[in-house]
Order: C-alpha cells, then sequence, then structure tokens
C-alpha cells in the first residue's frame, strides 16, 4: 500500500503545477463557458502546460495529458457497521499524438494510478496500477468526417451511453480493450465493427488481455430516422473460457447481445432516452436467457437554467429465478461505465433489479452544475442476488428473500469549473436499508463521499 503521504507531495506537487495556468485562466473569463460533465474536462487555452509544451514542439507532434485527484470516503460496506475508510486516488495521464501525413494517425497514452489508505492489501487493480500502457493505436482515416477509418492497437471503445460499453473513465485505473476496430461514416449513420479482448490490470505487471475472452460487436447509429434524435441498433459476441455454471459444470461461455437505443430531444425542452436489451447464449451447460431496459425522461420547465430541470428514470435487468434449473436469467451488464447508473453509491449494477429515480440537474451559476437525485432499489428475483456496479454479487438469499425491497438511495452532487480545464467535483450519497438489505446483511446503512480535482493540461 502506498502510505497517504507519498500522494498528498505528488498532489501538491501538481498543485503548484496547477496554479499558475488556472491563475492566468481565471483573470479573462467575462462569460464563462458552460461546466464540463466530469467525462469530459474543459479543453486546455493557450495558456496551458500542453500547450506551451506543443509550442517548442513540431506541428505533427501533441502532447496532453491530465491529473485527477480524488478522496473518497465510505461506510457500512457489506451492511457491517464499524466499516469505515477514507483513501486518496491519484491518477496521471501522459499522452503524445502523431499526425503521420494526412490519413494516418498514431496515439500513445501511459497512465500512473495509485491509492493511498485504502484498507486491503494489496490495493485491489480498480485503484492501483503503476505507471501502464493505456493506449497504443494507429489510425487510417479516409477524411476527418465521412468514409472509412481503421484503428488497430490498445484503445477506448465506447457505444451509446455506455451502459454496455465504455471505459470507464470513473474509476483510478478505467478500461481499454486491445482491437481492431472497421468504421464507415456517412451523413445518414455510423456503423463499427471491431473485435477486441478487454485489458485485464495488474499492478507491477504490464497489462495484458486474456486468451480466449473475446469481445466482437457491430454497432450502428442512425442519425436521420428520428427528427432531433438517433437510432443505434447493435449485436455483441462475449466469449470466456472456464466459467462455472449453476449445477457446478465448467465450460466455455457464449453471450450474445442485440439491442436498441434510442435518445434525443422532443421540443425544445423534452430530452429522453431508452433503451431495450436482449441476451442468448451458452454459460458451459446451460443456457442463458437474459433481457434489460433503461428509459429516462427530462423536461426543461423553465428557461432559466439555475432552477431545476426534473427527470425520472426506470432501470430493469433480469435476475435467475430458479439456482437450480439449468437456465441462466442473470443478465450480463458486459463492460458498462457503470457509475452512477444505478446511484452515486456504485452499490447496485444493472443485473436483476428494478430501479426509480427521481432526480433534477440546475445549474445556480454557469460554472456550477448541482445534481439532486433519489432512487429506489428492488430485486427483479428473489432468488438471486444483489450485485454492484461492477457486477459483482453483494447479497444473495438463495432460497428467496422474504421481501424484493433493497434499498433507497439519495444523492447530491456538483461539479464545478475553477478554471479552463480544471474541475471541482464534490459529492454525497447515502442508503437507507430496506428489507433484503436489512435480512441478508447486518443491515447498516451506508455513506458515500467524494471530493476531487481534475486538471486537464
Ligand atoms: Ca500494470
Ligand atoms: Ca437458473
Amino acid at each position: 500500500m502506498k502510505s497517504l503521504k507519498t500522494i498528498c507531495t505528488a498532489t501538491l506537487l501538481l498543485a503548484a503545477l496547477v496554479t499558475p495556468a488556472a491563475a492566468q485562466a481565471t483573470a479573462p473569463v467575462a462569460s464563462a463557458a458552460p461546466p464540463p460533465a466530469e467525462a469530459k474536462p474543459a479543453p486546455s487555452n493557450s495558456t496551458s502546460l500542453a500547450a506551451q509544451v506543443n509550442s517548442e514542439l513540431p506541428e505533427w507532434v501533441r502532447f496532453g495529458g491530465e491529473y485527477r485527484f480524488r478522496f473518497e470516503s465510505v461506510s457500512g460496506v457489506k451492511g457491517v457497521e464499524d466499516t469505515q475508510d477514507g483513501y486518496a486516488l491519484s491518477r496521471l495521464r501522459l499522452d503524445l499524438l502523431f499526425k503521420l501525413g494526412k490519413h494516418v494517425r498514431l496515439f500513445v497514452q501511459g497512465q500512473d494510478s495509485q491509492v493511498g489508505g485504502f484498507a486491503a492489501n494489496p490495493d485491489p487493480p480498480i485503484h492501483e496500477n503503476t505507471f501502464d500502457l493505456r493506449q497504443a493505436w494507429i489510425e487510417f482515416r479516409q477524411s476527418e468526417k465521412n468514409g472509412w477509418a481503421f484503428k488497430v492497437g490498445r484503445q477506448e471503445l465506447n457505444f451509446g451511453d455506455q451502459r454496455l460499453v465504455g471505459s470507464l473513465n470513473w474509476t483510478n485505473t478505467t478500461r481499454t480493450f486491445d482491437a481492431a476496430k472497421l468504421s464507415y461514416t456517412n451523413d445518414l449513420l455510423n456503423v463499427d465493427a471491431f473485435a477486441s479482448s478487454v485489458v485485464v490490470i495488474q499492478d507491477n505487471v504490464f497489462d495484458k488481455h486474456v486468451d480466449g475472452a473475446n469481445f466482437f460487436g457491430l454497432y450502428a447509429n442512425f442519425f436521420k430516422v428520428v427528427p432531433k434524435g438517433q437510432v443505434d441498433a447493435y449485436a455483441f459476441w462475449k466469449t470466456n473460457p472456464l466459467v462455472l455454471d449453476e449445477k457446478a459444470r465448467l465450460g466455455d461461455a457464449d453471450t450474445w447481445t442485440f439491442g436498441s437505443r434510442l435518445a434525443g430531444k422532443a421540443g425544445s425542452r423534452v430530452d429522453y432516452g431508452i433503451e431495450a436489451v436482449g441476451q442468448a447464449g451458452t454459460f458451459s451447460t446451460t443456457d442463458i436467457r437474459a433481457a434489460a431496459f433503461h428509459g429516462r425522461l427530462m423536461v426543461g420547465l423553465w428557461k432559466n437554467a439555475a432552477l431545476p430541470r426534473p427527470r425520472v428514470e426506470y432501470n430493469y435487468a433480469s435476475g435467475d429465478s430458479d439456482p437450480t434449473d439449468g437456465r441462466r436469467g442473470t443478465f450480463d451488464q458486459l463492460f458498462p461505465t457503470a457509475h452512477d447508473k444505478n446511484g452515486l453509491i456504485d452499490q447496485v449494477g444493472w443485473k436483476n433489479i428494478h430501479k426509480f429515480r427521481l432526480g433534477a440537474t440546475m445549474k445556480p451559476h454557469a460554472r456550477v452544475v448541482l445534481d439532486v437525485d433519489y432512487s429506489d432499489f428492488w430485486l427483479a428475483e428473489a432468488k438471486d442476488g444483489l450485485f454492484d456496479a461492477g457486477g459483482n454479487l453483494v447479497a444473495r438469499i438463495i432460497t428467496g428473500a422474504p421481501d424484493r425491497h433493497v434499498a433507497r438511495e439519495f444523492d447530491v452532487q456538483s461539479n464545478i469549473t475553477v478554471a479552463n480545464g480544471v474541475t471541482l467535483g464534490i459529492g454525497y450519497g447515502h442508503w437507507f436499508p430496506g428489507d433484503f438489505w436489512k435480512a441478508a446483511t447486518p443491515g447498516a446503512a451506508r455513506d458515500f463521499i467524494y471530493t476531487s480535482l481534475t486538471y486537464r493540461f
């Protein structure tokens, strides 16, 4: 485990780097840009560190990067009263982009992820991965926007709302794939076809994919089918060697996922998103039959962005109804950017769940976004378990839960653009135990607090 002191020292050093750029950036901003989402920090301005470095480099080489620091505090883990932990997450990314003529680009990105003060030894790979190769790809592109493109190497794969495939930027070590992707784009549609294998993160060892753990897909976006909206259709095939099915027989798994997504605006004030997914295949000797659904609606009641924009959301993912029937009903959420898709605490994944959410977004200031959410979680099947955002089993009553009500959760979070390229994030989530949580765990409430600083240089 890294000491908290090392990380704090690194942060202070980086804060010293950040401060001059931040100070310079603050002065001229009269009409501030809208605050960026966590995953997309504001672009660096001409006084940024990268801009200064790039001014010394030839035009065909571009340097960039990001530093993020986050402190998290958790309590009530697995429903145990006295589990309290606070730890610091530090992440540094350094990028180099080479533009080799009009059609070819080469990109290399290294990432260092450290955690200090985490109460586990060794630190889990979701938090810690000492400097490693996160991306290294070469891309051929027919033209800037339309036509054919081919990208091969270690890369991010992100599709739709990233409910099934995404690069999981929230976590300290994130996710990439060793992949080859062929794309075609015109004014009506974009189609991606890829063959990949997810990169497995291991600290102090060069990250590699696992042979036989493959992921293939075809993903199409249609831009003009629905006014102000987009229709997506996709098929994924995931293979896993040596899984154990519910009859305790070892074998290979083939999971086929088919889905469709519709997202866009209706009029000037309504935002919506719908996604429906079906799954079939074999899991060792058992058959896979699973499904999932997502629906959300956000309404701008007032033109003034400072006033709340309310939203409602419902998520469903099937569970397994019988642990002995030789049929697998638990939905596989594949490789999602799962953070905050089912609550800020990330105690709930897209597996065996009904989730109802009421929330609102407001912008009390041009540089501040504030989100408030209230969620209610129920198991879809009483004999299947509760799975967290990472897809891991948290608790299960295999004979059948007496009550399927898992919990309610209240979340509040805010993103503040401190200066160009610098974002401050804060958030708090509280978990109110339901009868399933009380029966399947010791029953304690949960709390989660974070504060983060992201500097894109
Ligand atoms: Ca590694
Ligand atoms: Ca079953």
